[in-house]
């Protein structure tokens, strides 16, 4: 069975949802960030860079088992694995898929991390850079809305580019900037937290 290595971060729902999306039965082994497992030796053999997530495929392509870390290539993989329209085959629908997916993981969720960092963990209070990174999300969720203004989802229909992009909107949209001035991103939002396998995702684990 595919096994999950999660936690209860973005980029860990990220991959749960995909998981769920993909219904592909799987095993969740939590790693527990807290307690810094994430550098377990045994661990950093299926995830180098010590993060999560990460799966581990006895299954995998040949029937060989594979192990693999980067949500952005878990979402592919599993995509591709279960044969879902979520990462189109259609060369045209996939350019735009390619490009949102990779705005949401390389760009997106790169910089709204940064403002959970200032505004949730960070050891002392920096308003300059708190400031920065709100202006910044407030841009990307500008960048979003725009988006979202034409087209009922990143891509045209729901793909891997949505699944990228929810959970930092989840966490940092609704859980802190405020969806007000952002109706297209918050019917989004809601649209997608409606999916059965988003409730699965992000419930208990
Ligand atoms: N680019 C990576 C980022 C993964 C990442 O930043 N994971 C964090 C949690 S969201 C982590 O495991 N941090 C622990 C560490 O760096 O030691 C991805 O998309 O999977």
């Amino acid at each position: 069975m595919l096994e999950l290595y999660f936690w209860t971060t973005d980029n860990g729902y990220k991959a749960r949802q995909m998981v769920e999306e993909s219904g592909l039965d799987y095993a969740i082994r939590p790693i527990d960030l807290t307690k810094r497992e994430q550098h377990d030796p045994e661990f950093m053999k299926i995830s180098p860079a010590h993060k999560i997530p990460a799966i581990v495929d006895p299954d995998g392509p040949g029937g060989q088992r594979i192990t693999l870390c980067e949500s952005g290539a878990i979402l592919k993989y599993l995509a591709e694995k279960a044969a879902s329209d979520l990462y189109p085959a259609d060369p045209v629908a996939r350019i735009q898929v390619d490009q949102w997916f990779i705005f949401g993981s390389a760009t997106f969720t790169t910089l709204a991390q940064q403002y959970g960092l200032f505004f949730l963990r960070f050891g002392e209070d920096v308003p300059p850079a708190k400031k920065h990174y709100e202006a910044t999300l407030r841009d990307l969720l500008g960048v979003l809305d725009r988006r979202l203004g034409e087209s009922e989802y990143l891509a045209g229909e729901f793909s891997i580019a949505d699944i990228t992009c929810y959970p930092d909107v989840h966490i940092h949209g609704i859980g802190g900037i405020g969806l007000d001035e952002f109706a297209n991103v918050r019917r989004w939002h809601d649209a997608i937290e409606a999916r059965p396998a988003t409730g699965r995702a992000w419930g208990p684990h």
